[in-house]
């Protein structure tokens, strides 16, 4: 069985303490011990009161993940609830550290919560495609009110100590928590009230009976912050029991229900494939887990654009003091201002407050001078994507940076081990490809180089999870993961357009599939000159995909930025309006290049650009680009709005089936003549054995990896 409960004994107290590092999930033996423990408590004459904590940084981080979807042995959780919330002596819940979840559900079956300072409680089951199903629906809204219950349950945000006394989620907060909660419940053990239980709470549901208002704005924020979910439903319809249901337990019931219906969902299965796929991200086959990690205590930017800036902010964020340096004084001042706006308006939505925004704004320093980045312990180079560029800057920052620290590259797509190559240093170069903007998007790639040490792989990593990010390993290859399978699937949205779809109905089967973005939005977005430009420069041929793009910057139609691209913009306006205009120039287009424009349907898009994400996905994965199918989901999901709830396209090809995969790559093969549809070969041999998407192949059994100077996608980017 995985974890246990101490007990232990002082002045009459029993001290029961979860023990299941490193964050003590209600597992097996965590559920057990705790009923165990509450029995013996309750059968000990001496024992006045209880006090539940938990080991080390954490409280209880809620339900075993990981038993979810197989068979849970033992106790369940809800008899412990019972035996908590019914036991014959008073307990308080001691909240030392993390209590989300599950973990907050036991402290609210406790009669009372005392937490300390640095605590903080949560239901983020809806990250997991799940509802708080041991009784938090009912008790949460109870307690804060339905409305700011619902907040928490559908944001799954975390709630800090002082914000959880505030809402009234807690009775207290302490210094030394489990000191003070002795003293606290010897007391209470001593008097004659009765000992609250959250359940009797009804005032607030009662006051919110008959007023829709609550459960209608939860509605507008579930379509809005997750579209296409089903958790959010759910989790509605169970406080909504909680506001009109008299009897808790009914209420219990029906969250019981809703609970199972998540649990059964496909999306819970590919959202708790995330949650793991993330943290094994952090873990690299051939790197040994004791591997040193260097201590970063300042980091250098080159570049003070919108990715320097980003990424500065983010060290700054994690308080790791950052120096930035550009080459004129004009860029400098525009860059900082940028960081100062949006530390600003962080100020004005309360997201910090102003003595924050000074200490960690304050930590930001600018210069001209190279030589101030020579006490960095890793400098990141964020300038525009020229590789003569970044070779010089890279022979400076080796000559001035001191000995032993990190060289990086935010490099969305350039050769690592040529920019290596000009450093003595190459087992410390390595590539972090931040995602625009940086301050925000979760996703690093990692690229590690051919020399690129396990020290400073293992160490950038480390820097990845102290910034807060989702953090994915690529080998040094044209596009790394993301971009090479951004660059196919935006190559098949464009083969549409040259078919015969139009942009409006491309993006619209995208989003309804679940996508943030529609290709044809996106490339707007980004702009359709910058491979334009590149492909003038070449002096090469436009490839097919890219016939219509090109002719429309022939027309000066370049995206948003001149507010006109697939689509039309209007003067402040982001928002996409349809450019009829545009058809002719589809239609000439397609002529000349023999298609004659066909209907196609919703279903043939979604395919055709999805199935294109996944064979890329396979190749890179049978490369080893990628160390396991769950990364390349991983940065699908984080740097490129694939829904979550899908599980990214490696876990939508498993869940639908290998056999299902080849058979559609076949049919389009078929229908198009484009080699996109071959199948991959490690699609061929998994689906022959009956296998997943799953590892990257052993060394030894690689396709060779993809090489730049032969590479399309590199020269696209
Ligand atoms: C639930 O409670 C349902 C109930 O309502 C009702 C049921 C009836 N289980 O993230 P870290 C592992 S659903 C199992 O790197 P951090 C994690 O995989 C649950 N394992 O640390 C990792 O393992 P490894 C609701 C868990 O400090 C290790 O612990 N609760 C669980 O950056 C360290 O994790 C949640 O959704 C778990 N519950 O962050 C909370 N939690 O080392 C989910 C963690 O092998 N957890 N692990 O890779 C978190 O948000 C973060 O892990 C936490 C710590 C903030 C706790």
């Amino acid at each position: 069985m995985k974890g246990t409960v101490l007990y232990e004994v002082q002045e009459n107290v029993a001290i029961l303490t979860v023990d299941n590092p490193p964050v003590n999930p209600l597992s097996d033996g965590v559920r057990t011990g705790l009923y165990e423990c509450i029995t013996n408590a309750e059968d000990d004459d001496s024992i006045d009161a209880v006090v539940l904590t938990g080991n080390g940084r954490a409280f209880i981080a809620g339900a075993d993940i990981s038993e979810f979807g197989g068979n849970v042995e033992g106790i369940s959780l809800n008899d412990v609830f019972k035996k908590l919330e019914f036991c014959k002596k008073p307990i308080v819940a001691a909240i030392n550290g993390i209590a989300l979840g599950g973990g907050l559900e036991t402290a609210l079956c406790c009669n009372y919560r005392i937490a300390s300072k640095t605590a903080f409680v949560g239901l983020p089951e809806v990250n997991l495609g799940l509802l708080p199903g041991g009784g938090g629906t009912q008790r949460l809204p109870r307690l804060a009110g339905p409305a700011e219950a619902l907040k928490m349950m559908l944001t799954g945000s975390h709630v800090s100590a002082k914000q959880a006394l505030d809402l009234g989620i807690i009775d207290n907060i302490a210094e030394d928590i489990v000191t003070e909660s002795i003293e606290f419940i010897k007391e209470k053990a001593k008097s004659t009230e009765i000992h609250p239980k959250v359940r009797d709470f009804n005032e607030k549901m009662i006051e919110a009976r008959g007023n829709d208002t609550v459960l209608l704005e939860a509605q507008a924020m579930a379509a809005k912050g997750r579209k296409g979910q089903f958790a959010p439903g759910q989790i509605i319809k169970c406080v909504e029991a909680a506001i009109n249901i008299d009897d808790f337990d009914e209420g219990l019931k029906k969250e019981g229900d809703y609970f199972l219906e998540c649990l059964v969902h496909p999306q819970r299965e590919a959202m708790i494939h995330i949650f793991f796929g993330e943290r094994a991200a952090s873990k690299i086959s051939d790197v040994p887990k004791d591997t040193k990690i260097m201590d970063i205590k300042k980091a250098g930017i080159i570049g003070s654009g919108t990715m320097g800036g980003g990424i500065a902010m983010c060290f700054a964020n994690a308080g790791i003091p950052v120096h930035i340096i550009d080459q004129d004084q004009e860029n400098l001042d525009r860059g900082i201002s940028v960081i100062e706006k949006n530390y600003d308006f962080m100020v004005n939505r309360g997201r910090l407050t102003s003595e924050q925004k000074e200490s960690i704004f304050g930590s930001i320093s600018t210069g001209l001078d190279y030589k101030d980045l020579s006490d960095c312990d890793i400098v990141i180079e964020a300038v525009y994507e020229n590789l003569e560029l970044k070779h010089e800057i890279f022979k400076s920052l080796d000559e001035i940076v001191k000995e032993g620290a990190i060289l990086a590259s935010n490099t969305s797509g350039l050769d690592i081990d040529s920019i290596a190559s000009v450093t003595n240093r190459p087992e410390l170069v390595v590539g972090t490809h931040f995602f625009s903007p940086a301050n925000i998007m979760r996703l690093l790639e990692v690229v590690r180089g051919k020399q690129t040490s396990d020290e400073t792989l293992a160490t950038v990593m480390a820097i990845g999870k102290k910034l807060r990010k989702a953090a994915v390993v690529s080998l040094n290859a044209p596009g790394f993961i993301g971009n090479r399978m951004l660059f196919r699937y935006t190559a098949q949205a464009n083969m549409l357009l040259l078919e015969g779809a139009l942009p409006h109905q491309v993006d619209q089967a995208l989003e309804s599939f679940g996508l943030n973005m529609g290709p044809f939005r996106m490339m707007d977005l980004v702009g359709l000159d910058l491979g334009w430009r590149a492909r003038k420069l070449s002096g090469k041929e436009s490839p097919l995909h890219a016939k219509i793009g090109d002719e429309l910057c022939e027309q000066n139609r370049y995206g948003q930025k001149s507010k006109a691209g697939y689509y039309n913009y209007s003067e402040g306006s982001r928002a996409p309006n349809p450019a009829p205009e545009n058809e002719k120039t589809y239609e000439k287009i397609s002529c000349e290049n023999g298609f004659t424009r066909r209907e196609i349907s919703d279903e043939e898009i979604v395919d055709r650009c999805i199935l294109a994400l996944i064979n890329e996905g396979a190749d890179i994965l049978s490369e080893g680009v990628a160390q396991r199918a769950a990364d390349i989901d991983v940065v699908y999901i984080n740097g490129y709005g694939f829904p979550i709830w899908r599980g990214g396209p490696m876990h939508h090809a498993n869940a639908m089936g290998l056999d299902k995969v080849i058979e559609k790559l076949e049919k389009y093969r078929e229908i198009t003549g484009n080699d996109v549809y071959k199948p991959s070969d490690m699609l061929l041999k998994l689906a022959k054995e009956g296998g997943k998407l799953g590892e990257a192949p052993n060394k030894t059994e690689r396709k060779e990896k993809l090489d730049f100077a032969m590479s399309s996608v590199a020269n696209n980017f």
